[in-house]
């Protein structure tokens, strides 16, 4: 139709269009752009409906085939709230005015228990294996501006969501960003940044952490939750740096591992985090934050240590993160809030509970017409639970399956996040002897390691190691013995190296100087010796490849994930942009005759019906015809199968 159109414009027939025609009708151009997107984007569709599906970890199709209803919401007074333009008062608007100093002194000088909600990254994350799709947390944004008004802190972004989000969902991280902070402009937002490896597994250059941190504050980011692997204060100053030269607010976080509360564990104890605390607050920073990312802070324990830190440092404001492996996370949550914490990690209740942080309402409803109120009203609770209720049948396939509670955490120690995968991988081995076996090995490759903390990327390396044993039959004893000649994961050696930091009370001699062997030892700092990324150059070889499009954040996405970033870029020349498309059409394939709308950009919608799909050619090819706003098209798709 295109070239009809253009063979019957009267200026291109009469010959005289070469210099301003494009110009000149520019409506009949971005049809045509608009034609080449959604040809584009029908060449994904027709794949899904060839060959399914190929977005990795997805075993099966979502289970709710429904449209998602949206909650409404009602004021104090009971009157319905229009949602359609975002609120503009809560915690942000301190925050903006007056900087991160007096945000964290309000935060502290606030009466009540405040929340932050891990819905929009840890929550998903640890359930549903980080696949939660930026269109799927926009529907909800501005309902949740309102919903959680005096949230401290909405978690976001940081994590795992980065790398996800390009690797396998072919979304950009920053669009997430910059699209959430329009949709909710009044709630601050969180991230957890990795210390010296940012949003990565490994350290980069210093100014690649500047840089990002930079960016990530421009763009929407308000408080960075820094932590290192090890606990190593080195690793970690240099990310505080970094947040406090981007204007953010620095929460600096102590992982918690062990138990406070018992006198035989005498590795991690009260005075360890009482000093690592104030090496903390000796840096400057504005909120102390709690991670106990596997959930083995029980409720006594988070009493002693809250308390510790409360008593030695009234001004500072404490902030508790857990997850609810066990189930003791609410308990966990209340007891610290009532020994001086400020804020408790929560998730939304359909989102909420194992391997993820404990259960928003049940917090909520824990503390209302207590002193330690939270601010938020269970309704508005219900009335986001309504929405996360749907949206997680719809990421079904992303399931990791954990059906109940586990307090064998207490032994085992995994984070929340790498306890779902082990588990997912065993289900998929046998899961009843392959699973005992794995937290038999995950527990002694700890004891080998010299009982170190273990969050990513630490845990990584545990978790290699503990797999390593299983697979080769080997004890600790015989690891030991035999170090000097087994051929160690990759992630193991490094770790022994020094490429993760320094751990607390050093490594463990014979058995780093067996596994390393000639291997080279850092004894300090890891990215301090490598030397700066030419980010200039780096931005004229992106433009050089991909032209204009090229923004200031890409170089951030593509210095940190360098071959991720240009397989997503290429996923995006083939496709476009596929973030548009409905979750449902993103991960399975429609009915025949089935209608769904696609809105490629504001007031932009593809009405698209799938017709039919042809028989195999012989080229190896299918057609598939679809309906594109009333006219049929057809694409032809490799049959994979
Ligand atoms: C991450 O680093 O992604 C974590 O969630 C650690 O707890
Ligand atoms: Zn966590």
């Amino acid at each position: 139709p295109f070239l009809q159109r253009l063979l019957t414009h009267d200026t291109f027939m009469r010959g005289n269009c070469w210099t301003t025609f494009i110009d000149d009708t520019p409506d009949l151009f971005r049809l045509v752009k608009t034609q080449n997107r959604a040809q584009r984007m029908l060449g994904y569709l027709g794949d899904v409906v060839v060959n399914g599906s190929s977005i990795k970890g997805q075993i099966g199709e979502p289970s709710y085939k429904q449209d998602i209803e949206l909650p409404t919401i009602y004021d104090e007074a009971g009157n319905r709230r229009e949602v359609s333009v975002p609120a503009t008062e809560g915690w942000k608007t301190i925050l903006d005015e007056q900087g991160p100093e007096a945000f964290a002194k309000a935060v502290r000088q606030y009466k009540g228990c405040l929340i932050m909600d891990t819905t929009w990254r840890d929550a998903h994350q640890s359930l549903l294996a980080t696949r939660v799709r930026t269109i799927d947390l926009l529907k909800i944004a501005p309902t949740t501006s309102y919903a959680l008004q005096n949230a401290y802190a909405l978690e976001c972004w940081g994590g795992a969501t980065f790398d996800v989000a390009m690797r396998f969902l072919y979304e950009d991280p920053w669009d997430r960003l910059m699209k959430l902070r329009e949709a909710v402009p009044n709630i601050p937002f969180q991230m957890l940044l990795r210390g010296a490896n940012a949003v990565g597994y490994t350290s980069y250059p210093d100014n690649v952490i500047y840089d990002f941190c930079a960016k990530a504050k421009k763009h929407g980011m308000d408080i960075f939750r820094i932590f290192d692997s090890l606990n190593y204060v080195e690793n970690m100053k240099l990310g505080i740096d970094a947040v406090k030269k981007a204007g953010g607010v620095i929460e600096a976080a102590i992982c918690y591992t062990g138990d406070v509360s018992d006198p035989n564990k005498k590795k991690h104890n009260l005075d360890y985090y009482l000093k690592l605390t104030q090496e903390l607050v000796d840096e400057g920073i504005h909120v102390l934050g709690i991670k106990d990312m596997a959930g083995l802070l029980k409720p006594e324990a988070a009493k002693m240590l809250v308390g510790a830190i409360r008593e030695r440092h009234p001004d500072l404001p404490i902030h508790v993160h857990t997850h609810d492996t066990a189930g003791t996370g609410v308990a966990s949550m209340m007891a610290a809030a009532a020994a001086g914490a400020d804020v408790v990690d929560v998730a939304i209740d359909s989102m909420s509970g194992m391997t993820s942080q404990p259960s928003m309402g049940a917090l909520v409803a824990a503390l209302e017409r207590t002193e330690l109120g939270t601010g938020i009203r269970m309704e508005d609770v219900q009335a986001i639970n309504s929405y996360w209720e749907q949206c997680r049948m719809l990421y079904s396939c992303f399931e990791a399956n954990v059906k109940a509670a586990d307090s064998g955490v207490y032994d085992h120690e995994m984070p929340g996040g790498q306890y779902t995968n082990l588990m997912f991988q065993a289900q998929q081995l046998g899961l009843g002897t392959r699973w005992k076996e794995i937290k038999k090995a995950y527990i002694e490759a700890n004891q080998l390691c010299g009982d170190i903390v273990k969050v990513t990327p630490s845990s990584k390396v545990v978790g290699d190691l503990a797999q390593f044993m299983v697979s080769n039959h080997l004890n600790k004893e015989e690891v030991i013995e035999q170090a000097q000649s087994l051929n160690f994961p990759t992630s193991v050696v490094e770790f022994f190296q020094g490429y993760l930091g320094q751990p607390y009370g050093g490594f463990p001699e014979p058995l780093r100087s067996d596994i390393i062997r000639q291997a080279p030892r850092i004894d300090g700092r890891p990215g301090a010796t490598l030397p700066p990324l030419d980010l200039v150059k780096l931005k004229n070889d992106l433009m050089d490849k991909y032209g204009k499009r090229i923004r200031d954040v890409d170089i951030s996405s593509a210095a940190i994930y360098p071959k991720v970033f240009h397989e997503y870029m290429e996923m995006v020349e083939q496709y476009g942009d596929l973030s548009v498309i409905p979750t449902r059409f993103f991960l399975s394939k429609p009915e025949i005759g089935e209608e769904f709308n696609v809105e490629i950009e504001q007031g932009k919608t593809l009405i698209i019906k799938l017709l039919a799909v042809g028989p195999l050619n012989a080229n190896g090819k299918r057609d598939v015809f679809f309906e594109l706003n009333g006219e049929a098209r057809v694409v032809g798709v490799v049959d994979v199968n």
